[in-house]
């Protein structure tokens, strides 16, 4: 038996997974059960990735420890991928012992051969921001470009990864194998990317503590990638004592497919390889970087509004149609948008009116005509071309399906399917069966009509299966179709010879109404926004009443305000704060138009040490508040206040 060892990538637990992350499990759910089709050994691995300092800080945020938060957020996955009915043969995650213990391993491993190396980190640091920045993001070399604020050079200790030293041998496999990266739109950007020149790669940091410790040198943890990456091999056993399943999987491997996003591309398709590289180990797999789902007014996010959860759609519409959707609406490797309008009219026209229409009246035609019995007939009549065109059609279907699904294709694998579907129930209207039921001498007609209507539902069934896993078993045995007329093996007319269908199905899919459902789809997003959306940030550590005594905080009042000659996010104003009139510059010019701000008294930092920024001298700061999306406003103060009164 062939191997097939597929994986999603492990998910951050920060919060509950939205349908971008349904998809992607989903998607591998479906070529797994496919490959089970083609009679392959397929093995499927999904889990979590929990380290790393915005874990951290979202546990915290949580009133939970790390381990806590990261334990709590893996039965709440986990409790997601049961209701998805996802048939995943190992969940790992990134703090169990199996794991860190390899990682571990695999650092000092690569450090020993030298393509991991100490090294120093440098770079402009805003400590505002919390964010690093190159010089060319900088504005007048020092000024950090979000919050107008100054930056300063930070060095951090860190390790690194060679990056450089296999980049041509990397291009050599890219060009070797061109299936390693698809589609190829992605491998071409690797590729560019590859040749504009790599630099070593950070791997380690000094900063948190929320990673697995570098064993020789514990002040480090792994920094995600290395630790992230990993995975894929240390759940198969790799580096354990009992390690014969990387041995089946991966090295003896017939096929490994890693399924990501497009976001992080990069790190699977350069990184990963040259992990595996250094670490003398095959490279094994290949790569398939996947679009993403969008919202009309753009990315998915909690406080826009704009997102729903599998779990809603799942309970108001059933598994088999949300499983359907979110692998038929993405085309392969692009973007789509999820609406709820699609949601439904996809669901109402390929699920409702054409398979379950199709599937519903054959079988109360075959009870109607035949007392739900028929049997393959050997007839030459008028119809027989119909007939005919129907059975090819069902072949070169058969065919263009395993194509599309071979190349992760899933949206087209569908639509083939659908074509088929559509042409089962054009032969209902190329033959009028309920005329041929008034012509006793047609009866013969009418069964082969029948049979090939029923041959026809069984094939598409069987290549459902690996999409509608509620819908395909209800067809079956409704159909009274034995296991051995459900594969792959049993895809042709005529296999199956004769047919008792049931009295009545067991209900398939309900018609759904386009306005109303998708008004109920709108009102579940509107539900999921925050009612009082908790403000998450970092309280930096506390301070003594002299340290805040040591700041000048007085009101200044805005005589004059204009844009800064020689940058767009900066505004320069100037201030009366008593003493003098000073010249201010702030990084506000994106929320304001400068002259509403004439006049207005506000809070200034008075003895700030005066800085230039693009050529103008700063005497100050004018202070401004900043909402949860970043936009700043200025703290306006009562205009009885007089310049120079302070403020403490
Ligand atoms: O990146 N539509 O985790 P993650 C489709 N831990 N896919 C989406 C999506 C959307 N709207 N939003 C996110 C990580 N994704 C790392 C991976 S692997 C060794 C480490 C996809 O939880 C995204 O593209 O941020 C990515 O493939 C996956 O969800 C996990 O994202």
């Amino acid at each position: 038996m062939k191997t097939f060892y597929i994986t999603t990538p492990i998910y951050y637990p920060s919060g509950k997974y939205h349908i971008g992350s349904a998809y992607t499990t989903c998607l591998c759910d479906s070529v797994k059960k496919y490959k089970q089709l083609q009679n392959y050994d397929a093995r499927f691995l999904t889990g979590n990735d929990e380290h790393g300092q915005k874990m951290a800080e979202t546990a915290k945020n949580n009133g939970r420890t790390p381990q806590e938060h990261v334990d709590y957020m893996a039965e709440l996955s986990k409790e997601l991928w049961s209701t998805l009915n996802i048939d995943y043969d190992d969940f790992i995650r990134t703090t169990e012992d199996r794991h860190e213990t390899v990682v571990q391993e695999i650092f000092e491993k690569l450090l020993a051969n030298d393509d991991i190396y100490l090294g120093e980190y440098s770079g402009h640091y805003c400590v505002s921001c919390e964010a690093y920045f190159t010089d060319t993001q900088l504005i007048d070399d020092n000024i950090c470009p979000d919050c107008g604020r100054e930056t300063k050079i930070l060095k951090e200790e860190t390790y690194f990864l060679r990056l450089s030293k296999y980049a041509n041998r990397l291009l050599k496999y890219i060009e070797e194998n061109p299936d390693f990266i698809v589609p190829e739109s992605r491998k071409n950007e690797v590729v560019q990317f590859i040749k504009s020149g790599l630099n070593d790669l950070s791997v380690s940091r000094t900063a948190f503590d929320w990673g697995v410790k570098v064993k020789s040198n514990p002040k480090h943890v792994v920094y995600v990638w290395i630790d992230a990456l990993s995975n894929y091999i240390t759940a198969l056993g790799y580096g354990s004592k009992n390690d014969d399943l990387y041995q089946k999987y991966w090295v003896n491997g017939d096929e490994v497919v890693h399924v990501v996003g497009k976001d992080i591309l990069r790190f699977h398709a350069i990184y990963w390889p040259i992990m595996l590289m250094a670490l003398d180990l095959p490279l094994k797999f290949k790569l398939f970087a996947h679009g993403w789902y969008m919202m009309k007014d753009g990315k998915m996010s909690k406080s826009k509004g704009n997102v729903i959860y599998p779990e809603q759609l799942v309970d108001a519409y059933g598994l088999d149609a949300f499983r359907y959707y979110i692998v038929r609406e993405l085309t392969y490797g692009h973007d789509g948008e999820f609406t709820p309008e699609d949601y439904i009219k996809r669901i109402n026209t390929d699920l409702v009116n054409d398979y379950a229409n199709l599937v519903s009246r054959t079988i109360s035609m075959v009870n109607k005509y035949f007392d739900g019995h028929v049997k393959k007939v050997e007839h030459n009549h008028e119809y027989k071309k119909h007939e005919l065109d129907l059975q090819n059609t069902s072949m070169s279907v058969f065919g263009n399906y395993q194509e599309a699904m071979d190349d992760f294709k899933m949206a087209e694998a569908l639509s083939e399917i659908s074509a088929l579907v559509k042409r089962t129930n054009k032969l209902i209207d190329d033959t009028f069966p309920w005329d041929l039921a008034k012509d006793d001498s047609k009866k013969d007609v009418l069964e082969s009509v029948m049979y090939h209507l029923l041959e026809s539902i069984r094939l598409i069934t069987i290549l459902y299966q690996p999409f509608l896993l509620e819908t395909t078993p209800k067809v079956f045995a409704g159909l009274n179709v034995e296991e051995s007329k459900k594969t792959f093996g049993s895809f042709k007319f005529g296999e199956k010879t004769a047919y008792q269908v049931v009295k009545k199905l067991a209900h398939l899919f309900p018609r759904l109404d386009v306005e109303k459902e998708s008004e109920k789809i709108k009102e579940m997003m509107d539900m999921n926004k925050p009612k009082e959306e908790k403000r998450e940030f970092k309280m930096k550590s506390e301070i003594e009443y002299d340290d805040f005594s040591k700041l000048d905080l007085v009101v200044g009042h805005i005589l004059d305000a204009l844009a800064h000659p020689n940058a767009d996010k900066l505004l320069v104003f100037d201030v009366d704060t008593g003493d003098k009139v000073r010249t201010i510059v702030s990084g506000i010019a994106k929320f304001y138009d400068p002259k509403d701000l004439i006049d207005k008294n506000v809070m200034v930092v008075a003895n700030l040490k005066p800085v230039k920024l693009r050529g103008i001298l700063s005497e100050g700061m004018i202070l401004s508040s900043e909402d949860k999306d970043g936009n700043l406003k200025v703290i306006e103060l009562n205009n009885e206040l007089e310049p120079g009164d302070k403020i403490s």
